[in-house]
Formats: C-alpha cells, sequence, structure tokens
C-alpha cells in the first residue's frame, strides 16, 4: 500500500522557500497522523486526497499594455517595454522593470523621482500552464489569487473571468468549465492606479483629504491599495502595480476542510474549555451522487497531532455547499500563551479531517490559550486603557512596524526573522501594524505567535477621508470579512483598530470644514461612520466576537487635554509641536500608542544609497532621503538644546542617533514609572521601507540606531528609573515582573575620572508588575563640593543570591554639551570563545556613548556610557578574525566630536588602540 505524504498533489510547484509572500500558508492541507490512523484502521484501499493545489509561479512575463499615451514611460523605452520580458511572481512591476535592467535602482540616490512614469502605464502579466487530465476530472477547480495590486482584469483563455480592485481581498474563482486540457493561458491586466486613469473610477463633486499623497489631485483614498505607495513622510512614492501574493489552482472532489478556527471559552489551571468551528464545502457533484441517502455521508474528525486533546469523531450527512460544526474541546493540564517576558507563548495544533467515500482531506492550524481583555473601565483619572492577558494587567512595550520593503513582495522569511529576533531582543511584547500599510503576511503572524508578541491590528485606512458610495463600502466589508478570518486564529493578535488618526484629522486638522457645503461635509463623515462603526465593527462582531474593536488610533487628538485621561494617544508634541523632550514626563497618556523622533541612519546605509558628494545635510538628492519638510532643520535644532553641534556630516549622524535615542528613553521611562496611570508605550516607527532619514530605531538593512539599543534597556522587565525633578533626586524601580523583587539598590557618585564621591547600599524590595519609588533625596545635599558638570550618578539594583551583575542606570545634572567630558583613552581586546567573539573595553576617564562600528558586524551593545576603570564586554556577531576585527574597529565617542566653531583636529587626537 502506497501512503500518500501530503494532501498537496505530487507534482504542485512549491514557492521558493526564501520568499514568504509565496511562503507556506498558516494552515496547510496534509495528511497528519490520524488521518493515517483512519486510513490504516479501514484495512481497505487508502483514501484519495480530495484537494490539489497547483502554484502558478513559473514562466510569467509582463510588458506595458497599450493605451492612449499619457505622460507615461521615457520615449526609448517603449519598444521594449511592449515586447514581453519575464516576470517574477510574487512581484510588482517595479521590480520585475529593476531585474530586467531597464530602470536604476529606486531607491539609489534621486531615482524616485525619475521613475513617476511607472505608476501611470498599464500593465499585462501572462503566463501558461498545463491543466492535467487528473485536474480536470476533478469536481471543482478554482483559480485563487491571494493578492493583486489593484485594478486588475483577468483573463484566462481569452476570456475575462474577474475583475478585481483591491489589493486587501482574495479572489477565488471557479474556472472548471474554462479550462482546456494541456496548455492554458492566463493574463492579469493592470490599470494604473493613478490619475487619469483613475477619475472615471472615483467621481465625487468635491476633494476628500489624503495626508501624504504627493499626487496632483491626490487620490490613494479611492483605491483600495496601500497607502505608503502614494508617498508618506518616511517613504518614496512608487505607485506599484503586480502580482503581489501568490496565485494557485485549488481543485477539489467531494468534501473538503476550508476552515478550522478555535476560540476559547475559559481557561483554569486543570482545564480549559474551547469551541472548534469546522467549515466544510461538498461538491455538488457528491451531493447528487448521495441524492438517494439524503445527504453525504463523512466522518468529520477533530484531533491534535500534539495531544492536547482526545481526538473527536463525528458522523455527519453533510449538504451540498457550505456546512459548519461546532465541535467543543477540553484540554486538560492547559499550557498558557504568554505574552513576551511573562512566560512561554505555548502553541498547541489541532487538525480537522473529512473523510467521504474514499475521499479525505485536512488542514492543520495552531492555536495558543490565553485571555486577553482591552480594559477601559471609568477610574479616578478618566478612562483605564490597558490589556489584561491570562488575568494579567500587562504593560505594553514595543514599536508601530510599516511593511519591511517599499516592495513588499520581496521580503524574505530570513527578514521577517530577523525583525521578531530584533523586536525580542528590544524586551517588546506588542508591534501596531499601522493603518497605512498592509495587513501583513500570514508569516509575519505565525512569529508574533511564536514569539510572543501581541499585534495590535489596524484595519488599513490612514489620514485622510474615503468614499461612502455602495460600491465602495461593499469592497471594504468584503476586504474587512477576508482579513478578519485570515487572522483570527492568531494568539498574538490582540485589537482590531478601525483606522490611523482619522478621527483626530476630521475633528483637529480642519478637514471637516473644507467643504463649501454642510451637506457635502455630512456626507464625508458619514461615510466615516459607516466605515468605522458600522461595517468594520459589525465584521468583527460577526467574525471575532471575542476580540475588541476600537474605532480610530488616537481616540483624541494629542491637543486636547482629555486625550491624558482616556483612550490611547499619539502624543506628537514632542518633534511636530517641537516641545522639549522633557514633556513627556508631564503629558503622560493613558496609553500610548504612537510618539517618535528621527534620526539618520547609520553612515553604512547613508553610503549604500549616495555619492559622496551627497553627504551632506541639505543636499538636494539626501533630501529626498528625508520626506518630512522641516526634517532635518528639526533634528538641527533640537541637537542644539541638548548636544554640542558637530562640524562633520559623519559626526552629525552619529549625534543626531544619539538625540533621538535620549528623547524616546526620556518618553520610555516616564511612561513606565506612570503605571498603572499610563500602560502603554509603542514608539513611532520600529522600521524603514527604504535606506531613509525616519523616525525608524531599526533602519532599512536592519542596523540598529542608537534608538534600538535604548529601547532595549528601557524596556528591561526590571528597570531602574532616577531622574531629577527640581532638587529632588528620585530613583523609581519599574517591575513588569509578577515575581516579587529583593535585592540591594547600589547608589554611587562617580567623577568623570573615576573617583567615588560618594555611595549608599540600601536593601530594597520591589513588588510585582508596579512602579515605585525606592529613593528621594535633596541632589544638592548629594552632590555637596562637587562639580556637577563632571560627575554621574550610577543606579544598579542586584538581586539577592543573583551573581550577575543587575539592572543599572544613569543619571546626569546636565545636557551632554554641558558636560566637562574628558577625551578617553580606550584600551580594547577581541577574543574568541565559546560565547563567540567579544570586545573588552576600558577607558581611562568617562567615555560617553561610545559608538563601535566595524564593517558588517552587529555589537550586542552600542552608544553606552563606559565609565571610568570599570571594563565592559560587548559580543560581536562578525565574520572578521579577532585580529582582523581588533584592526578594523572604529571608536567614537561624544567627547572626540569636532564642534562647530572648534578648531580641532580629530586625526590627531584619536586615542583608541588595542591592549598591549
Ligand atoms: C504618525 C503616523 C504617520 C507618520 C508619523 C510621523 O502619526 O501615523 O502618519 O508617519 O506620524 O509624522
Amino acid at each position: 500500500m502506497r501512503i500518500p505524504e501530503s494532501g498537496r498533489a505530487l507534482g504542485t510547484r512549491t514557492p521558493e522557500p526564501g520568499n514568504v509572500a509565496g511562503g507556506p500558508l498558516r494552515t496547510q492541507h496534509l495528511l497528519g497522523f490520524l488521518a493515517l490512523a483512519i486510513l490504516l484502521s479501514t484495512g481497505c484501499q487508502p483514501p484519495t486526497p480530495s484537494t490539489e493545489v497547483v502554484e502558478l509561479t513559473e514562466g510569467w512575463e509582463f510588458s506595458r499594455a497599450d493605451r492612449a499615451p499619457g505622460p507615461g514611460a521615457p520615449g526609448e523605452l517603449i519598444d521594449t517595454l511592449s515586447t514581453w520580458l519575464p516576470a517574477t511572481v510574487p512581484g510588482t512591476v517595479h521590480t520585475d522593470l529593476l531585474a530586467n535592467g531597464l530602470i536604476p535602482d529606486p531607491f539609489w540616490r534621486d531615482r524616485e523621482l525619475t521613475l513617476q512614469w511607472v505608476g501611470e502605464e498599464d500593465w499585462v502579466y501572462r503566463t501558461t500552464f498545463q491543466a492535467s487530465p487528473q485536474l480536470l476530472e476533478s469536481e471543482v477547480v478554482e483559480l485563487v489569487f491571494h493578492g493583486l495590486d489593484t485594478f486588475a482584469e483577468v483573463r484566462l483563455n481569452g476570456l475575462t473571468i474577474l475583475e478585481a480592485d483591491n489589493m486587501f481581498r482574495s479572489w477565488t474563482v471557479e474556472v472548471k468549465d474554462d479550462l482546456v486540457s494541456g496548455e492554458n493561458s492566463l493574463e492579469v491586466h493592470f490599470g494604473s492606479p493613478l490619475p487619469p486613469a483613475l477619475d472615471a473610477r472615483a467621481a465625487l463633486p468635491y476633494e476628500l483629504p489624503a495626508g501624504n499623497d504627493r499626487g496632483d489631485p491626490p487620490s490613494r483614498v479611492f483605491v483600495r491599495k496601500a497607502a505608503y505607495h502614494y508617498g508618506w513622510d518616511w517613504g518614496p512614492r512608487l505607485v506599484t502595480s503586480g502580482i503581489w501574493r501568490p496565485v494557485e489552482l485549488l481543485a477539489w472532489s467531494g468534501a473538503r476542510v476550508a476552515d478550522l478556527h478555535l476560540t476559547t471559552d475559559s481557561i483554569s489551571d486543570d482545564r480549559a474549555f474551547l469551541t472548534a468551528t469546522v467549515e466544510l464545502r461538498v461538491s455538488r457533484e457528491e451531493a447528487d451522487r448521495r441524492a438517494a441517502g439524503g445527504g453525504v455521508p463523512a466522518i468529520v474528525t477533530l484531533a491534535s497531532p500534539d495531544g492536547a486533546f482526545e481526538p473527536v469523531l463525528h458522523e455527519a450527512i453533510l449538504d451540498p455547499g457550505l456546512n459548519q460544526f461546532e465541535v467543543p474541546i477540553q484540554i486538560p493540564d492547559p499550557q498558557r500563551w504568554w505574552p513576551n517576558g511573562l512566560g512561554e507563548p505555548h502553541l498547541y495544533t489541532a487538525q480537522a479531517i473529512v473523510k467521504a467515500g474514499r475521499r479525505i482531506d485536512t488542514l492543520t492550524t495552531r492555536f495558543g490559550l490565553r485571555t486577553l481583555e482591552l480594559v477601559t473601565e471609568p477610574d479616578s483619572v478618566g478612562e483605564s486603557f490597558f490589556f489584561r492577558v491570562n488575568e494579567v494587567p500587562v504593560f505594553m512595550k514595543g514599536a508601530n512596524v510599516i511593511p519591511l520593503d517599499h516592495f513588499s513582495p520581496r521580503v524574505t522569511e530570513e527578514d521577517y526573522r530577523e525583525l521578531f529576533q530584533d523586536v525580542v531582543g528590544a524586551n517588546m511584547n506588542m508591534l501596531r501594524v499601522w493603518g497605512g500599510g498592509i495587513y501583513e503576511e500570514d508569516r509575519f503572524y505565525d512569529l508574533a505567535d511564536e514569539h510572543g508578541i501581541l499585534i495590535w491590528q489596524d484595519f488599513m485606512f490612514a489620514n485622510g477621508m474615503y468614499p461612502g458610495d455602495s460600491l465602495f463600502l461593499a469592497n471594504v466589508r468584503a476586504e474587512a470579512t477576508y482579513q478578519v478570518r485570515r487572522l483570527r486564529g492568531h494568539p498574538s493578535l490582540a485589537l482590531w483598530c478601525g483606522n490611523n488618526e482619522m478621527d483626530e484629522g476630521w475633528r483637529n486638522w480642519g478637514w471637516a470644514r473644507n467643504y463649501d457645503t454642510p451637506v457635502d461635509s455630512a456626507a464625508v463623515r458619514d461615510a466615516y461612520e459607516a466605515i468605522f462603526h458600522d461595517i468594520l465593527p459589525g465584521v468583527v462582531a460577526v467574525e471575532d466576537p471575542n476580540r475588541r474593536y476600537w474605532p480610530s488610533s488616537p481616540s483624541l487628538g494629542w491637543g486636547d487635554p482629555e486625550s491624558l485621561n482616556r483612550g490611547d494617544s499619539h502624543y506628537w508634541g514632542v518633534w511636530h509641536g517641537q516641545e522639549p523632550f522633557q514633556i513627556f514626563a508631564e503629558k503622560l497618556p493613558r496609553f500610548s500608542s504612537e510618539f517618535g523622533f528621527q534620526a539618520f541612519p547609520p553612515m553604512e546605509t547613508i553610503v549604500a544609497f549616495t555619492d559622496a558628494a551627497d553627504r551632506s545635510l541639505f543636499d538636494p538628492t539626501l533630501l529626498v532621503h528625508q520626506k518630512h519638510p522641516i526634517g532635518n532643520e528639526l533634528i538641527t535644532s533640537y541637537m542644539g538644546r541638548d548636544y554640542p553641534t558637530p562640524k562633520a556630516f559623519e559626526d552629525f549622524v552619529y549625534v543626531s542617533q544619539l538625540l533621538q535615542a535620549r528623547g524616546m528613553r526620556t518618553a520610555f521611562v516616564a511612561h513606565r514609572r506612570a503605571r498603572p496611570r499610563t500602560m502603554g508605550t509603542l514608539y513611532w516607527q520600529l522600521n524603514d521601507t527604504w535606506p531613509v532619514v525616519s523616525w525608524s530605531s531599526r533602519d532599512y538593512f536592519g542596523r540598529w540606531k542608537a534608538l534600538h539599543y535604548a529601547a532595549r534597556n528601557a524596556f528591561a522587565p526590571l528597570l531602574l528609573s532616577p531622574t531629577l525633578r527640581g532638587d529632588a533626586l528620585e530613583v523609581w524601580g519599574v517591575s513588569d515582573l509578577t515575581r516579587p523583587v529583593e535585592g540591594t539598590l547600589y547608589l554611587e557618585l562617580l567623577d568623570f575620572d573615576g573617583t567615588l564621591l560618594w555611595q549608599l547600599p540600601l536593601p530594597t524590595d520591589l513588588p510585582p508588575n508596579q512602579s515605585q519609588l525606592l529613593w528621594e533625596e535633596s541632589a544638592t545635599s548629594i552632590l555637596g563640593d562637587a562639580d556637577s558638570r563632571r560627575v554621574v550618578l550610577v543606579a544598579e539594583l542586584v538581586e539577592t543570591g543573583d551573581q550577575a551583575p543587575g539592572h543599572s542606570s544613569l543619571l546626569y545634572f546636565h545636557p551632554p554639551k554641558e558636560l566637562e567630558l574628558g577625551v578617553p583613552t580606550i584600551r580594547f581586546e577581541i577574543t574568541t570563545g565559546e560565547e563567540g567573539t567579544i570586545l573588552t573595553l576600558e577607558a581611562d576617564v568617562l567615555a560617553k556613548n561610545v559608538y563601535l562600528t566595524l564593517e558588517g558586524t552587529h555589537f550586542s551593545d552600542n552608544f553606552f556610557d563606559l565609565l571610568p576603570h570599570r571594563p565592559r564586554t560587548v559580543r560581536l556577531e562578525t565574520d572578521l578574525t579577532p585580529d582582523q576585527a581588533e584592526a578594523r574597529l572604529e571608536i567614537r565617542t561624544l567627547a572626540e566630536i569636532p564642534q562647530e566653531g572648534v578648531d580641532y583636529d580629530s586625526s590627531a587626537d584619536r586615542t583608541d588602540r588595542p591592549l598591549p
């Protein structure tokens, strides 16, 4: 007997392993162990899989479509573009043009500006594929597009079978009758998603606001397509078209499992009660065959390959079309899914199997056991806003994530893995998938599940107002239904949020007053109400009733004092409002879902997209990679407040990162100290879609800015936060741990030469999950005769019985530019051993913001202050030998930055040298 290993037919093409867009889906059809058991126990002929999936990734070509010439493609390219050129699916037209050598890299220098024609053209993609007689014998054959970007007319063997108009939906067409045995042709025509092509589709008597769309007229809100493609204040305007997610033929007969979804009803330490909902589809042919018997007899089995629960077998009579079953499940001794930092994010596996006649089909999915509520209840401040997970109020630490590449189909599985490593590496437990980007790949949410990273999920609407005609609203409803059903099984999913900054824009940015008549204004608002207060919450209530829906982030604008008392907040008083960083300690929201400050990416990244001549602050080419209209001016002005302003561009880049980290740390620690009033701190923004000056902490290439290190430090489960409030010197302890901490708080006052001026060991208890003032004294009395410009307070918490150094934090009594820093001599050595490559550094005087650079190397720590005569070790992820690394390592510190107006020759004074 031959036992099939997989429900996927032999000969099925599998996607490139590295390409997530074409990667494995969350749920896969496979014949698992239980199917095998049933199969063996029947003792007769093995069942055949009912479903065959054929991925259509091969043989694609593309060409410019012939339509009335607009400004369009440059004349010299027209002939070449009108031939058939090789294409990659999933992909985008820009990446295909690039691969064919027809356009320069859109990220190189100012090339973005020369490539606007690509979005103005229509494009055609085509391929051929073989339909085997076996495939054609299937009772149902469907063509499934998991993502078409965006206005697509699909022709199969010359016949139009689909007109698609939403990048965020999947499209399924029954094609059995349109297929021929042997070769079939498939063509996808993409219409330009820009005016004037778009105008016929979106004729409204008034304008709709569409923030950041750099088109004239702006048009993105009429198109269900990623908003950031049209330009954003951190991204290029490169308006794509293409088959951006996989295409497959799904052939099946008899009955198949269409969906398996588990919801948790209750969990105690002994037992969890769940409901599994299984959706089955039965072909008309199968039903007709069995009509005499009054339906299709089938055995439906629910099982757990990892043994979480006993298999449940169910004899059923199925109807043609959709059948739904609810199966109660009990899991003894349940292991809960915990967010990062609180425990293991345990995942279970469940499998639904349907056997009808000789055919069998299975669907496997993962699930996690946890309870999660967003608690918004009246309290002494106003109204709470916090997440309670498995009965524990959890302080959320994290960031807003945007697509990992402007051309998102080229993001690889490895890229996603590295992102999540860096998210966990920075002690985060939540990411917000922001509404101007994309509903992420399945792989993204799988990794979030595996790493215990909760997801605040926006629907894809941002910074504009959208149309309200019935076709548009129906399109939105279909999109939401598809996405909610696709993602609802992930334990990481914490919240559905309607949109980004739209209610705020309407109320506070003048949008409501932009209209000639109150009637027009009311019509625009009505469309908003329909989408965000009717359709989206309605879809969530039906498809994912246990998850909370929140209409708009933020719920109130940052100028409204009430925004600090209830709801979530985007506090942009810093940066957009030009307020000082210290304001973060005063404006304490209930949940901070956005706030940020820009910095330059590391020099290695700048070098990757510029020529040497471009590398100055206000160079026009460089400014193409700075999308905020006054971004560099703002960085410079804030820098002047706290830091010496460097002469050299390279030094400016470094200090811009210190500045960003300093500002954001001010917010992180203030938010954490303020728990339980404040219960979340998600900064803007985690990553970049291309190499750019932006608010990100991790750049396009995955390099950490100083901010990413600062986030890791400030998000540590146990945080010490020394702070000055007037003359009051306070030391706060914040614990996100669920166990009490007992230990000793060591306080020291050191001068920059390393002389200990004062010290205090203090027995300290820190209760679980709390912020507490541990110690308070007058700064004047602690400083005594010391020069406050030459001293640092070192606070360290060492847990009783712990040998390892504890969490430590430093406090200076002045901003960096007022400190009297001497130029340090830093001695170092690099060794390899069991722990990898280790760098040990030691300085003779305080070395402020030690910045290590070494080609292709990631440092476990960087930008840190090296205390005098206190050696410190840093782990290196590098391909270099210790000797090579020692020879090439560069070290920069704040004291060595040549400043504006200071006559300083850095080359003469560099003091870094290896330890003898
Ligand atoms: C936020 C975001 C984005 C924007 C950022 C910086 O509010 O929602 O719209 O990129 O501000 O301006």
